[in-house]
Order: structure tokens, then C-alpha cells, then sequence
């Protein structure tokens, strides 16, 4: 298979992404996507795109995933790069993603972990889990961010299969997309 540039696999993902994320997004909005190979040794929650839209008044990000089930026993954390001036992310949202799950969004210190002390933000975002569409949509207010600029985000989930733990980052382990402006 050709080897495309990062651009061109950026582009193609965005492109690919316009049907799956639909006319949901407000048109001005900028975004990023890429797709994930099925990389994660069985799970069913293996990573297979990652998108992130940047809208004038929140957030959207969208994990696609091999084939999301109530009864999943994973989780997902979204990292959220505020400024890039300061180490790591500014700002994480955890979520389960079986049914019925909790999810929470708390500041982050420079190593990726949750700030010392840090407690849920008391602010506007929600996590929708989209079982049929295989999709786990967050959707975070940029208030809750401090009205940021610009962001990128990483995505991390962690299944168990059988006894071994698999870790599915994308687009990479601690590594951001690209930075998209406010739309
Ligand atoms: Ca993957
Ligand atoms: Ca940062």
C-alpha cells in the first residue's frame, strides 16, 4: 500500500469522517480526524477513528470504536491540550462506556494525571454512548475549558481481554492532533 503523507491521511480521514459525524457539526466548525488501525489485541473497543470539532460554543469529540456494547467493561479518557505553552493537557474527561455509565471532566497536571485534589468541574458536558453507531460522543462546553483559542486532544481506552489489560490510544500514547481554532 502507498505510504500517504500525515496531511494527506489527515485530509482523507477528515474527509471520510463528514458521514459518520454528519450535518450534526455547525458548518464553520473546524475539526480533526483520524482513522486508528484495529491494533488492539481482540477488543471490542478497539479505537478506529478519533474526531474532535471545535464549534463556537463547545466541543464534540467522537470515538469510534470496532463494536460498542452495553455491557462493556471499558473506559475511555479524552486528553484536552488547552495551551501549548504548558506541558501536557490542561483538562481530561473519563468516561465507562457500557451503559449507564459515569463520566467526569477534571484538570490535569503536566504528567497526564489528575491534578492534585482535582474534583469533577462543575460545568456543562455530557457523554452520549451511541451503541448501534459504535460511537462514544462527548461533548464538552468550551466555558468548561476557559474558552480556549485552540485544542487538540488524545484518546486513550483501556479494555480487559481475558486477563490482559489493552491500551488503544489514538492518535498515538500521549501524543495530541492536530490544533483546530474555535469554528
Ligand atoms: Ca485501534
Ligand atoms: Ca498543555
Amino acid at each position: 500500500m502507498k505510504q500517504l503523507s500525515r496531511t494527506a491521511r489527515i485530509l482523507a480521514a477528515a474527509g471520510l469522517s463528514i458521514g459518520l459525524v454528519g450535518l450534526a457539526a455547525p458548518a464553520d466548525a473546524a475539526r480533526y480526524s483520524i482513522d486508528d488501525p484495529a491494533d488492539a489485541g481482540g477488543s471490542n473497543n478497539d479505537v478506529l477513528a478519533f474526531t474532535y470539532v471545535h464549534g463556537k460554543a463547545n466541543v464534540r469529540f467522537v470515538i469510534d470504536v470496532d463494536d460498542l456494547r452495553a455491557s462493556s467493561g471499558a473506559g475511555a479518557t479524552i486528553y484536552i491540550d488547552t495551551r501549548g505553552g504548558r506541558p501536557g493537557p490542561e483538562f481530561a474527561l473519563g468516561t465507562g462506556l457500557g451503559s449507564g455509565t459515569d463520566y467526569a471532566l477534571y484538570r490535569t497536571q503536566s504528567n497526564w494525571r489528575p491534578a492534585k485534589g482535582s474534583h469533577p468541574i462543575n460545568c456543562d458536558y455530557q457523554v452520549k454512548l451511541k451503541y448501534k453507531a459504535d460511537k462514544a460522543v462527548a461533548t464538552v462546553s468550551r466555558e468548561c475549558l476557559r474558552m480556549p483559542k485552540r485544542v487538540r486532544a488524545s484518546v486513550k481506552v483501556v479494555d480487559s481481554v481475558g486477563a490482559k489489560t489493552v491500551r488503544d490510544w489514538a492518535p498515538g500514547a500521549k501524543k495530541f492532533g492536530l490544533r483546530v481554532a474555535a469554528g
